[in-house]
Order: C-alpha cells, then sequence, then structure tokens
C-alpha cells in the first residue's frame, strides 16, 4: 500500500487509495472513465474545452502545498481520488456505536442507508456543472473564467470522489448508482437532479456567485456532517473535499463583494446617495442594491430547502447509526447520543409559526440548518455589510426568514414575508416582487453580462480583485483562449 500521504500519479487515475493493487476497482473505475469524458464534453463548460486555463490541480492531501498551479487543458485535468489521512486508531463519535473503532467497510445494516446519502452527495456535483455550463460565454473577466472553470474541474472531482465510494464499497449496486450520476441532467423534466436547487437555473454571473456563496455553503456544512461519519472512508474522502469547498465558497463571497464595491463606486462617484434610486443607479452599468438583496432572498431560500424537512426520521437514523454527524460533532460537549435532549425548532401551528422544542435527534436537519444560517449570516456581514458601510451608503443586506419562498418543509405550504410574517396568497401574489427578482430585474441583470476577455480588464458592474490567483499580477493570462 502507499502511503496515505503519497499520490500515485503514474496512471489514468491519479490517487492515494493503492488503486494498483486492487485491479478490480481500478477497471471499473476504467470503465466508468469514457463515460464521465462524454459527459463532461456534453455536459461541462461549453465552448472552452480548447482553452489553456490556469488551474490547480491536488498534487497531495497534506495540509500545505497540496495544489500545483499551471496552464491545463480542462478535458486532459488529472481528476484524481484523494482522500485525507487516514487517523490511527480512530474510533465512533456519536450514536449507537460511540467509541468503538470505525468502520473501514460498510457495515451491512447500514448499506442502503449510505448508498442514499452518498448518492445524493455526488449528484449535487456534476449537477452543479451543467448548471454553471453556459456561463464563460459571459464571463467579466479572464479572472473569473478561470475562477469558473476551477468549481467546475473540482466539483467534477467530488464526483469522482464519490462515485469512488460506490464502485470500491457497493458491488454492482454502486456500478449501477455511478453510471446513474451521469444520467440523471439538472433541470431535466424527465430525469432531474436529485435535489431541488441543483435543477434550478444559473443564467448569469450574479447568480453563479451567490450560488457559491449560499449553496456551496449548504455543501460545506453537509460535508463536515458526513467528515464525522463512523463509515471511515466517507470521512476522508469529505475531509479533502472540505479543503477544495473553501475555495469556491472564497469565489462567491469575494465575487459578491466586488461586485458591491462596484456598486457602492460607481454610486458614490454619480453623487446618489438614495439606494432606491434604481433606474439612475442602472444607468451606471452596475447591479442596483435592492436587486442583490432580492437574489440573495431567492439563493438563501433554495438553499434552506437542501437541508430537508424540520422533523427527519432519515436524519435521526444516519445519526444513531454513526453515519452522518452534526457540524464540528467532535467539538461539541454532550453525551453524543442525544439521549432526551430537545432542540428548537419553528413549526407551523394552525397557521401561525411559533416556536417548539421537539426531540433533538428528530431535529437534526434543524440544527444543521440553523449552523448553516449563523455561518451564512457572519459571512454577509464580513464580506458584503463592511463594503456598503464603508462606502457610506446607508445600506444593509439581510438574510430573510427561514419561513419565507419555501418548497420543502412545514412553509412549504404557506406564503411568508423576508421577515417571516405569514401572507395570504393574494398578497403573496401581489408583493412578490418586492422580495425576489422580477422578470425585469432579471432582464437588466442579464443586461450587463458582456464577456470580457482582455487581461487585466472588468466589466463595469464588478471590481477587480485585491490580489490574483497565485499571487499573479493584475493583467495575469488566466485563459489562453484557443
Ligand atoms: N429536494 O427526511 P427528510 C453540495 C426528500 S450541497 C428534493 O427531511 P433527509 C454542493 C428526502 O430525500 C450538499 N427532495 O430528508 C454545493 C426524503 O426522501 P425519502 C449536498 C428532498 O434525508 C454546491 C424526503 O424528502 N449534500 O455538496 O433528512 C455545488 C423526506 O425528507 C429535498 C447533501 O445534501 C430537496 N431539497 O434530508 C456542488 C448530503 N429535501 O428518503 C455541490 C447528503 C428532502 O423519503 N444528503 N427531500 O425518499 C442528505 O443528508 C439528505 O438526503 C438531505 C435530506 C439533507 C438532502
Amino acid at each position: 500500500m502507499p502511503s496515505d500521504m503519497a499520490v500515485d500519479y503514474d496512471g489514468l487515475i491519479p490517487n492515494n487509495v493503492g488503486l494498483n493493487a486492487d485491479p478490480r476497482l481500478r477497471r471499473a473505475l476504467e470503465q466508468w472513465h469514457p463515460s464521465y469524458l462524454d459527459w463532461w464534453m456534453d455536459r461541462g463548460p461549453d465552448g472552452f474545452q480548447a482553452a489553456d486555463v490556469y488551474l490547480r490541480t491536488a498534487v497531495g492531501v497534506d495540509q500545505e502545498g497540496w495544489a500545483k498551479f499551471g496552464y491545463v487543458r480542462m478535458p486532459e485535468y488529472r481528476w484524481g481520488i484523494l482522500l485525507a489521512p487516514q487517523v490511527e486508531g480512530r474510533t465512533i463519535g456519536f450514536g449507537a456505536h460511540k467509541g468503538e473503532m470505525a468502520w473501514q467497510e460498510v457495515p451491512g445494516e447500514y448499506r442502503a442507508m449510505l448508498r442514499r446519502l452518498i448518492t445524493v452527495q455526488g449528484d449535487t456535483e456534476p449537477a452543479s456543472v451543467e448548471q454553471q455550463r453556459r456561463l464563460g460565454a459571459t464571463a467579466p473577466s479572464l479572472y473569473d473564467l478561470r475562477n469558473l472553470f476551477q468549481v467546475n474541474v473540482e466539483e467534477a472531482r467530488h464526483l469522482w470522489a464519490m462515485v469512488y465510494l460506490l464502485q470500491k464499497y457497493f458491488g454492482r449496486d454502486g456500478r449501477e448508482e455511478a453510471e446513474d450520476l451521469l444520467r440523471r441532467r439538472s433541470g431535466d423534466r424527465d430525469t432531474p437532479r436529485l435535489l431541488g436547487a441543483f435543477n434550478e437555473r444559473t443564467p448569469d454571473w450574479l447568480a453563479f456567485f451567490m450560488f457559491t456563496f449560499f449553496t456551496d455553503r449548504d455543501g460545506k456544512m453537509q460535508l463536515h456532517a458526513l467528515a464525522q461519519s463512523g463509515f471511515d472512508p466517507l470521512s476522508r474522502t469529505c475531509r479533502f473535499m472540505l479543503t477544495e469547498e473553501a475555495h469556491h465558497m472564497f469565489i462567491g463571497q469575494s465575487g459578491i463583494g466586488r461586485v458591491l464595491e462596484a456598486i457602492c463606486a460607481a454610486m458614490k462617484k454619480a453623487g446618489i446617495d438614495d439606494p432606491h434610486d434604481i433606474a439612475r443607479v442602472r444607468q451606471l452599468g452596475v447591479i442596483d442594491l435592492p436587486t442583490m438583496q432580492k437574489r440573495a432572498n431567492m439563493h438563501f431560500s433554495l438553499t434552506l430547502d437542501l437541508f430537508g424537512s424540520e422533523l427527519s426520521t432519515n436524519a435521526a437514523n444516519a445519526y444513531q447509526a454513526g453515519i452522518k454527524g452534526r457540524y464540528l460533532e467532535d467539538q461539541i460537549d454532550d453525551d453524543h447520543a442525544l439521549t432526551g435532549a430537545t432542540y428548537p425548532v419553528l413549526r407551523l401551528k394552525d397557521g401561525a409559526i411559533v416556536r417548539e422544542e421537539v426531540p433533538a435527534l428528530s431535529a437534526l436537519n434543524m440544527r444543521l440548518r440553523d449552523d448553516f444560517v449563523a455561518d451564512a449570516q457572519s459571512a454577509v456581514e464580513r464580506w458584503w455589510n463592511r463594503i456598503v458601510e464603508r462606502s457610506g451608503i446607508d445600506y444593509r443586506i439581510t438574510l430573510p426568514h427561514v419561513a419565507f419562498n419555501r418548497r420543502i418543509g412545514e412553509f412549504a405550504t404557506i406564503e411568508a414575508d423576508p421577515e417571516g410574517k405569514v401572507l395570504s396568497a393574494q398578497e403573496w401574489a401581489r408583493r412578490r416582487d418586492e422580495f425576489l427578482p422580477s422578470a425585469e430585474d432579471d432582464a437588466f441583470v442579464a443586461s450587463l453580462m458582456k464577456p470580457v476577455r482582455e487581461p487585466g480588464k472588468f466589466a463595469s458592474w464588478i471590481a477587480p480583485p485585491r490580489t490574483g490567483i497565485d499571487n499573479k499580477p493584475g493583467d495575469f493570462e488566466y485563459v489562453k483562449l484557443a
């Protein structure tokens, strides 16, 4: 066996899982590879497959220096299977098996549950690549174009990570799931992706930045919960994926931050103080702040749906089984069994939103969602509102109430405004465009989406980044177009 840290780069599939010593698995993955490449060419970035892109590739799994930067054509990217190092003597940290040695093989009684979780996680990865497929055509700079492609190749690597687990540990069923992951299509009527938000459109770059801010942050929370798993290969896989996820969220938060910088700078320069003077702000070639708020409302609420329902026996069972833990489970000071514990959850009772104490085991989805909301809230303050505040413009972006615009769970049956006030269907219909982007708002954003391809130049609606990727200078040619 190669050591945990050493990545074998010689074969078709770079890996640190000893693929050479497992011919059956290697064959299965090599058979899947051509279908994967067909999927990438057919459903991946449209029109840039021959360009040289300055990408990072994982070449090791230790904390420092795991990434190597260089120009790559995307179809030649080395998608590898990389697990975080095995922790000697790791035990299961929660649930009925707490204290037992972590499993290196799938425990029979939890096989179906594990396969489902891995499949759901795996399904989101190619879905996001499909959603972002056409964005390259309208990138606001070569820097952003490169960042989009970095996200795309790494989400595709996350697909490889889940396919490895399916193929290695789930035999024939796993191989079938791996094929289905390439068969489902984001937004397709007959074979949609499994989770709602991954069937939505990502029509423009503002949607891309909001998605990487909010939806990748759900990815972070879910991966953290799975990284606690007693099934050690899943835990190690997710721990390494988290190192990549951090960069995706950086792209989202700095992307929105740069949009806000451009807005505030343009407003100051034109002497506009009133953020609600939308027509004048838009004439400056930047997005207006109320539209930013509406887009945030939309992406935040769509992402909340990804946490499942308020009360979930699936989540309770996965916890008791030691398969999916809480966010930072290993840093929580309690019995890690949740015996007799309760958790406060917002529920719908007789048409009103009320807080109710429920058994903590059944509320695990909400606990993770609350952790997500706190994380998103602090990022909004740190990365967004501070920029607006510094410019002296009187405006704050806020996150809407969890009952706003929901399709999953308790609040799917009602309408509520961003403050959480329940609205009648008529009132919602009348006021919807106050809360969510209108067709006109979207058309305005779409009108700004003109490609900028000169090194060092940026579209009017977005400020340049403070520093380059890999410390490259401002006019670095991140993508050499073919
Ligand atoms: N859409 O018991 P419940 C990422 C279903 S993002 C459609 O509450 P559970 C990424 C549910 O399947 C992170 N259906 O569900 C980000 C269940 O069906 P069954 C992705 C939904 O299991 C950016 C039924 O409703 N990873 O990585 O407690 C770019 C009852 O619901 C939805 C994960 O999500 C929905 N939104 O929770 C790229 C982690 N929600 O079983 C990547 C793995 C629920 O009755 N997945 N349903 O037929 C899970 O942990 C869980 O499956 C969920 C759902 C949290 C998603």
